[in-house]
């Protein structure tokens, strides 16, 4: 008997592949699956056999043309494979099989300039193309993904229904997740976090500013971790403590909860805890560089994201520190005695540099927006990102209500609640800063979004000396403040009349 067609097609089974292909298993849908090395598709099926419920919908092939064959058309095909290079090659190959109309749908950590590429590319041969951003890691993949496709309206219609229903899933009232789905059993009801991004790369886009900020959310975690250990003299546990305290508060995440967790692990090799066992040299693989360098290209001060990833950077020169640390001196740390007040001090630093740091990302996504052509939904952006995602906090809640507020918000910063949450929390925030350099604690997140915070709210700023060098030096011209924007001036400098300095 001829198996029946499935109703989509996912290559890739790596760890997220595998992981939603079980989880639109579990949704009802049929799927066929493909891995590059055949060994890995078997162990898969074999594996599923015994543990999921949904094992009867997943058909695994061994040559890509049965795969294809095996699609229902028009055909809906996920590539979960490595970024770069593997995506193109995994493209290549699948070619010769597709026929018009059929969707390719990326999943992996694609540029979004590939993105965009790619798309005009494959429109050229009739096919549709969906550069999808997930978020979640294993388990979202598995139980409800953030999702945030970008394509044409029409090939997200298609892949619609599917999308839905495998996203992870917030409630419609509080806007918090619901709790997980469990194998088998997915959950019903609630509002998927997944909506339309917009065209070509917007999707990719979006998903590389998420993880620019997660870059930015686990550095300003670090360094609060990093102030309670150094200044406060704070054991692991005692820390974790304090992290279970705030993810009752405004600070309620996802990053916040595995902090209290990581935190009051024991080290399974020894005494003491784990963390103090980990090696303080960060990893990175690129989204975070990626997110900096746009922001560079694009004229948006996204300064504290930037910084995130410099931070990674410097803590992997582990050598070279260890060298320098016995050779540059700063000043004798001392420990602060009133534990309360600087825990709440640090809590509000915290608070308010994450404001700035989402500003940033927001203030990114709307410049690139411009560039790009896209039109973006801050506000239903931010609701798509309160479920499965890594950076799913219940703060996002208040920057979709800011946007429903203003949709023109030029800056997070403005909407009246987080300017409220800015004015209370900034003095203690100045004086953790303050604190931190006084002792020769690097805390870059905190200062830089600090930075960002004065830069923005000054009306003037240093930068007519800037003008008048380049000016001086290039000719560059300058803006003068008693004349209307865009009216420029050049002086040969230095102007006649004018005493020259003393060389
Ligand atoms: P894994 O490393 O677990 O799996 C990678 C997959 O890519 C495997 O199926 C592998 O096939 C396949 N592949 C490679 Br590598 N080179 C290939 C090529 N030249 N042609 C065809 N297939 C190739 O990665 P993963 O964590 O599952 O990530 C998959 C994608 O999802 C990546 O783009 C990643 O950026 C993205 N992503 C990952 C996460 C996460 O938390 N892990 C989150 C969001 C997005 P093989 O088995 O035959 O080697």
């Amino acid at each position: 008997m001829k198996a029946e067609l499935a109703d989509i097609g996912l290559v890739g089974l790596g760890v997220m592949g595998q992981n939603l292909a079980l989880n639109i298993a579990d949704h009802g849908y049929s799927i066929a699956v493909y891995n590059r090395h055949p060994e890995k598709t078997q162990e898969f099926i074999e594996q599923c056999r015994h543990n999921e419920p949904a094992h009867e919908r997943l058909q695994g092939h061994e040559s890509l043309e049965a795969f294809v064959h095996g699609i229902r058309r028009p055909r809906k095909v996920v590539l979960l494979v490595k970024a770069g290079e593997a995506t193109d090659a995994t493209i290549s190959e699948l070619l010769p099989y597709l026929d018009a109309d059929d969707i390719l749908v990326d999943c992996g950590n694609a540029h979004w300039l590939d993105t965009i590429r790619r798309e005009k590319a494959l429109a050229g041969q009739g096919l549709r193309f969906i550069g999808s951003g997930i978020s979640g890691g294993e388990t979202g993949a598995r139980f409800g993904p953030s999702l945030m496709p970008g394509g044409s309206l029409e090939a997200w219609t298609a892949l619609e229904p599917i999308w839905k229903a495998i996203a992870a899933k917030v409630d419609a009232q509080t806007g918090l997740p619901l709790p997980g789905a469990v194998p088998g059993k997915p959950v019903a009801g609630g509002v998927p976090c997944t909506v339309p991004i917009g065209p070509d790369g917007a999707g990719h886009y979006v998903k590389m500013v998420h993880n620019g900020i997660e870059y930015i959310d686990m550095q300003l975690i670090s360094e609060a971790y990093w102030l309670m250990k150094n200044l406060l003299g704070m054991e692991a546990d005692a820390m974790a403590r304090i992290f279970q305290e705030w993810n009752r508060g405004p600070l309620s995440s996802y990053l916040i909860e595995i902090t209290g967790d990581i935190l009051q692990q024991p080290d399974p090799e020894g005494e003491g805890y784990l963390v103090d066992r980990v090696l303080d040299a960060a990893g990175q693989k690129g989204t975070g560089i990626w997110t900096a360098a746009s922001a560079l290209e694009l004229g948006s001060p996204a300064n504290a994201i930037a910084e995130a990833v410099f931070a990674r950077s410097l803590s992997a020169l582990k050598e070279e520190r260890l060298v320098a640390s016995g050779l540059l001196q700063g000043p004798i740390l001392q420990r602060e005695t009133d534990r309360e007040e600087w825990i709440s001090a640090i809590h509000e630093a915290l608070y308010c540099s994450k404001i700035c740091a989402y500003a940033q990302g927001f203030q990114l996504m709307a410049q690139a927006q411009k560039s790009y052509g896209w039109k973006l939904d801050f506000g239903a952006i931010a609701q798509i990102w309160r479920g499965g995602c890594i950076i799913r906090a219940h703060f996002l809640q208040k920057i979709t209500d800011a946007y429903e507020l203003d949709p023109d918000l030029k800056n997070l910063m403005l909407d009246p609640y987080f300017r409220d949450a800015l004015h209370q929390g900034q003095i203690r925030w100045r004086e953790v800063v303050a604190l931190a350099v006084r002792n020769g604690i690097p805390t870059p997140a905190f200062s830089s979004a600090l930075a960002y915070f004065d830069g923005y709210r000054s009306a003037v700023l240093p930068a007519n000396l800037i003008q008048a060098q380049r000016d001086y030096f290039g000719a560059h011209s300058y803006e003068r403040t008693d004349q209307p924007r865009g009216k420029f001036f050049h002086l040969d400098w230095p102007a006649p009349g004018r005493p020259q300095a003393e060389v």
